[in-house]
C-alpha cells in the first residue's frame, strides 16, 4: 500500500506513535509518506520506503495567522496524486481531519477517490477540542473520515460524550511500542550516575504542559525520599518546567532531582530507573506510561481517562485519584521498599506492556487500511 500520514513532528505521543506506526509499515514492505511541518523528531530513515514532505508555509505580513490547514491540504492534494497514494492517515484531528477532507473533496473533484483515517489521540477531543469554537469543524470532519480511530476504549466514549453529534462507529486501536526496542543490556553502570548509593530511582517523562501536573510529581517525590533514599529524574520539556524548578526550591529537592529536557530516544534512561511516574489530570492513553513498562518499570500513576487501560492496579503499578499525592507516595514505597516486590512489579509491567507489542497492533491498522480501500 502507499499511505500518506499526516502528524506533529514534535515530541508529542501522537507524533511518536505516527512516526512508529509509518516505521513499521515500511518495514513491512509499505510505502509511508510523511507529511508535515518539520521532519518527525523519532524519524529515521534508514529505509527505502521512508519518504517525507514538507509543509512550507509563507509568512506574508497580512497573516497574524498563519494558514497552516490549507497549506496542508494543498501539499495532501500535490502528495496523493503525484505518489498515488492508496490512504491518508491523520494522527490528531485538529486541524488535520479537516485538511484532509478538504484535500479528500479537491481530489473528488479531479476524479481521484482518497480515504482518509483519523486517529483521535486526546487532548484534540479532550481539552483543545473541548473549545466550542472547534466543535462544529471536528464533529464535521470526523463524521466525514472513512474511518475514526481513538487510542483508548475511555477516549471513544469522551469523543461521543463531549461530540453529541459525531454519528460515526470509532475503532479503538490502542498505542504500541515496539519491544525490540526495550531489550537493552544491563545499564547498571549508568545508573551509578544517578544513583551513586544506590539510591531507588524515579522518572517522570512528559510534555510538561498543566494537565500532566508535574508538581504533584514533585510532591509525590518528596514524600518518597524522606521515607527511601531515592533520586528523581525529569525527562522533557514544556510551559510548567520553570513553575517545576521553582516548587523543588520551595520543597528542598533539587539536590535529588535532575532534569535532562528533551530526550529523541528515551529507552535507554528508562532501563535504569525504577519506578515510572504519571500523575496526570487526564491521559487518554499514557504512552511515556507503556514505554516505561516495556523497560521493566512500574508505574505509579493517576486513575484518569485511559490510564486504567495500560496500567494495571496492583499488578503492573497502582493507580490513585488525580492529586492524592499521599496514596500515591505510600504505593510508591510499597513498591520500592522491598526488593523481591520491585522485581515482581518490574516483571509484571513488562508483562503487561506485551500486550501492546506493535506485532500484535499494527495488523488491525493494515485491515482497517483494505477494508477503507475495498470500500
Ligand atoms: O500528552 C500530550 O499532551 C501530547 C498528546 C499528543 O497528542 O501528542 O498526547 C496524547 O496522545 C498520546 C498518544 O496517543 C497519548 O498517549 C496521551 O495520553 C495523550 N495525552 C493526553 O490525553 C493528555
Amino acid at each position: 500500500m502507499k499511505i500518506g500520514i499526516v502528524c506533529y513532528p514534535t515530541f508529542g505521543g501522537s507524533g511518536v506513535v505516527a512516526t512508529e506506526l509509518g516505521t513499521a509499515l515500511a518495514a513491512k514492505g509499505h510505502q509511508v509518506h510523511f507529511i508535515s511541518y518539520s521532519q518527525p523528531v523519532r524519524l529515521d530513515f534508514f529505509s527505502g520506503n521512508l519518504f517525507y514532505h514538507e509543509v512550507n508555509v509563507s509568512d506574508y505580513p497580512l497573516f497574524d495567522y498563519p494558514p497552516y490547514e490549507l497549506v496542508l491540504a494543498s501539499k495532501l492534494v500535490d502528495v496523493v496524486k503525484y505518489e498515488k497514494l492508496d490512504l491518508l492517515h491523520v494522527h490528531y484531528a485538529i486541524p488535520h481531519a479537516s485538511a484532509a477532507y478538504m484535500a479528500k473533496q479537491i481530489l473528488a473533484s479531479q476524479g481521484i477517490n482518497i480515504p482518509f483515517i483519523t486517529t483521535l489521540h486526546g487532548t484534540d477531543i479532550t481539552l483543545v477540542g473541548k473549545d466550542p469554537s472547534f466543535e462544529p469543524v471536528i464533529t464535521f470532519a470526523i463524521n466525514q473520515s472513512d474511518a475514526v480511530t481513538a487510542v483508548s476504549q475511555s477516549l471513544k466514549d469522551d469523543t461521543y460524550t463531549n461530540f453529541p453529534n459525531v454519528k460515526k462507529d470509532i475503532h479503538v486501536i490502542p498505542n504500541f511500542i515496539c519491544l525490540d526496542d526495550y531489550k537493552l543490556e544491563n545499564q547498571h553502570s549508568n545508573k551509578k550516575m544517578y544513583a551513586p548509593y544506590g539510591e531507588k530511582l524515579l522518572i517522570h517523562v512528559s510534555n510538561f504542559r498543566k494537565v500532566k501536573r508535574v508538581e504533584d510529581v514533585l510532591r509525590v517525590f518528596d514524600k518518597i525520599r524522606k521515607q527511601i533514599p531515592a533520586k528523581l529524574i525529569l525527562v522533557g520539556d514544556g510551559p510548567e518546567r520553570a513553575t517545576i524548578e521553582k516548587l523543588c526550591r520551595v520543597l528542598d529537592t533539587c539536590s535529588d532531582i535532575k532534569s535532562l529536557g528533551k530526550i529523541q530516544n528515551p529507552e535507554k534512561i528508562l532501563s535504569i530507573a525504577d519506578l515510572f511516574l504519571l500523575t496526570s489530570e487526564t491521559e487518554s492513553f499514557g504512552l511515556a506510561a507503556l514505554e516505561a513498562m516495556a523497560s521493566h518499570v512500574p508505574v505509579i500513576s493517576t486513575n484518569s481517562g485511559g490510564i486504567p487501560e495500560v496500567n494495571i492496579n496492583g499488578f503492573s503499578g497502582f493507580l490513585s485519584n488525580v492529586g492524592d499525592v499521599d496514596d500515591m507516595a505510600k504505593n510508591a514505597v510499597f513498591i520500592l521498599k522491598d526488593e523481591t516486590t520491585l522485581q515482581t512489579f518490574k516483571t509484571n509491567a513488562y508483562e503487561q506492556a506485551k500486550k501492546f507489542d506493535i506485532a500484535k497492533i499494527l495488523p488491525l491498522y493494515e485491515d482497517l487500511y483494505n477494508k477503507v480501500i475495498e470500500k
